[in-house]
């Protein structure tokens, strides 16, 4: 390694490149990486005054599997990069993990789970392929809190974390006897991980229900979580195919979203706070001033985008970058 990347490594980071999910798309991350101006030395790809920060979801979906996990964990590693962990890498533990007790996986091998996990089984054939990289996930941290900035994959809710605190280690990762637990649908643990990896819920007023783009019934509606000023759930509640739910709509719209509501369900805090999950379209954009995702869908035929943070405690739509769409 030369004195340039010696020193690099250990200058304070000016700014910091959030990225979103890159679901498995290495050559999207390396043009990503290069439009960024990072460069790879001694096999590892850094910049010389920023870090880049993965917002989780490296894998399932595309098939360069091994090459973008070399290449994140390296930088993370090498300090050149921080990682949260995704819902991905989560379900990616459960799926390998046998319960203590029961014996059966933490995350069942059902037909459905199995095929949204089918490219990681795919590249990675066998169990000694995959242990490592399990084993590094394992030590994802499920938030960071990085005083000025706050990064998480799905949703920055205060009461999960509330809940979930007593099963994180220090460095908010999970500690290693909460797993089990963490899988066991319907506990508050549960709950507050799916939260956090996969955004918040709301149950639908009593008798009232609705149909998703598949046709299938759902009480429980996803909650546009960053919207924190809104006067009924109708303005934070993301209805699927609305021309086939107004009954639904409609009943969102008669309950009052009033501060306890907004405190439960929206992000209250003045800090920016940048998360993916949400496989966004278009052209990227804040959502609000204090409120980015990065995610706009690199696993499919989308680009793979970074928000490049330099400080500013109001966030702006300039500051996207975007790589490698199709
Ligand atoms: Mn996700």
């Amino acid at each position: 390694m030369d004195s340039k990347s010696n020193v690099s490594k250990n200058a304070l980071a000016e700014g910091f490149d959030i990225i979103g999910d890159v679901h498995g798309k290495a050559d999207k991350l390396f043009a990503l990486l290069k439009g960024l101006g990072y460069t790879k030395q001694g096999g590892v790809y850094q910049h010389p005054t920023r870090k880049a920060i993965f917002v989780g979801d490296l894998i399932d979906n595309g098939h360069q599997t091994l090459a973008v996990l070399e290449t994140v964990k390296a930088m993370v590693d090498s300090g050149n990069a921080l990682i949260t962990m995704g819902n991905h890498e989560l379900n990616a533990v459960g799926w390998a993990t046998m319960h203590s007790v029961t014996g059966k996986y933490l995350r069942e091998h059902s037909a459905t789970n199995q095929a949204h996990h089918q490219a990681f089984l795919d590249d990675l054939p066998t169990l000694e392929d995959r242990r490592p990289w399990l084993e590094w996930f394992k030590t994802l941290p499920l938030y960071l809190d990085l005083g000025d900035f706050r990064v998480i994959h799905a949703c920055w809710h205060e009461p999960s974390f509330a809940v979930i605190k007593p099963y994180l280690n220090p460095d908010n990762s999970l500690r290693a006897n909460a797993w089990e637990t963490i899988f066991e649908e319907g506990t508050a643990p549960f709950n507050a991980v799916e939260n956090l990896l996969k955004g918040v819920e709301e149950s639908m007023p009593e008798g009232v229900s609705f149909v998703d783009h598949k046709g299938k019934e759902r009480w429980e509606v996803r909650i546009s979580w960053w919207l924190r000023e809104a006067e009924t759930l109708a303005d934070i509640a993301h209805i699927p195919v609305p021309g086939q739910n107004q009954p639904a709509i409609d009943a969102l719209g008669k309950v009052t979203a009033d501060n306890n509501l907004l405190k439960r369900l929206a992000y209250q805090g003045d800090c920016p706070v940048f998360f993916g999950h949400y496989w966004l379209a278009g052209t990227p954009a804040i959502l609000t001033p204090k409120t980015a995702c990065v995610d706009y869908s690199a696993g499919r035929n989308g680009p793979l985008v970074a928000y490049r943070w330099s400080g500013e405690s109001t966030l702006t739509s300039t500051n996207f970058v975007t790589a490698g769409a199709g």
